[in-house]
């Protein structure tokens, strides 16, 4: 009884949002706009160009179309130097252990994320060969909600949109799985991710028992 398990990047299996947060900062302050991590917060999964546009509306900012696309290259240049840094330690607790159980009972396991920088990140941690599908930022034309991203997984792993499971932290993940008729799990807080299936604080909340459930039961 095979399912796909589609696992989001930033803030489900590592936690990048610091290093977004850093480098979105040094940007807006150089341009003299105000950065609060409760901003940082709407940026959480949103794509790279649709994350400037906010900020300069927030600091009634308008560019060039070179402007902007040279203000994207420093940012992602500098979150670079973050990213670069990075290895095993940085994995969320509990996230190998289930990404561990998936792939002894033959699951199909996939990456879904808004980021054109998964699959460095991923070599970083030395999860690259966990995923037998990486759908990411380079991918896809539309950003979620839509769900574009996790039907693609769903696709590439031959498996139906209503035998798959999204973990997801941001809102509109969620509402991208929920739209795709998938199993929706909000990793976070209750009250923000209300709209998701299930909800848990961190993977460490999540037994294999179940993982093992849902593998066996029908879906939707
Ligand atoms: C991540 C982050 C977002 C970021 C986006 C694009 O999404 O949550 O904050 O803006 O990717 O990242 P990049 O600039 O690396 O292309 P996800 O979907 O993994 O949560
Ligand atoms: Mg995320």
């Amino acid at each position: 009884n095979k399912k796909a398990f589609i696992f989001d990047l930033d803030g489900v299996i590592v936690d990048t949002a610091k290093y977004h947060f850093l480098a979105w900062k040094k940007l807006a302050n150089s341009i003299g706009v105000d950065f609060t991590e409760e901003q940082n917060e709407q940026l959480k999964g949103v794509s790279r160009v649709r994350s400037l546009e906010k900020i300069l509306a927030w600091g009634n900012i308008e560019l060039s179309e070179e402007k902007f696309m040279e203000l994207m290259a420093k940012k992602n240049n500098d979150y670079l130097t973050y990213v670069n840094q990075m290895d095993e330690s940085e994995i969320l607790p509990g996230v190998t252990r289930i990404l561990a159980y998936l792939a002894e009972n033959e699951q199909g396991i996939a990456l879904g994320s808004a980021s054109k920088n998964a699959r460095t990140i991923l070599q970083k941690v030395n999860l690259y060969d966990a995923f037998e599908v990486i759908v990411d930022g380079t991918n896809v034309t539309k950003a979620k909600p839509d769900p574009e991203v996790f039907v693609n997984a769903a696709k590439q792993l031959s498996i139906e949109n209503e035998n798959c499971v999204v973990f997801e932290d941001s809102v509109a993940g969620i509402q991208a799985a929920n739209t795709a008729k998938m199993i929706s799990i909000g990793i976070g807080d209750k009250e923000v991710l209300k709209e998701a299936d299930y909800v848990f604080n961190d993977f460490t909340e999540i037994s294999v028992d179940f993982i093992k459930e849902l593998t066996m039961k029908k879906l939707k």
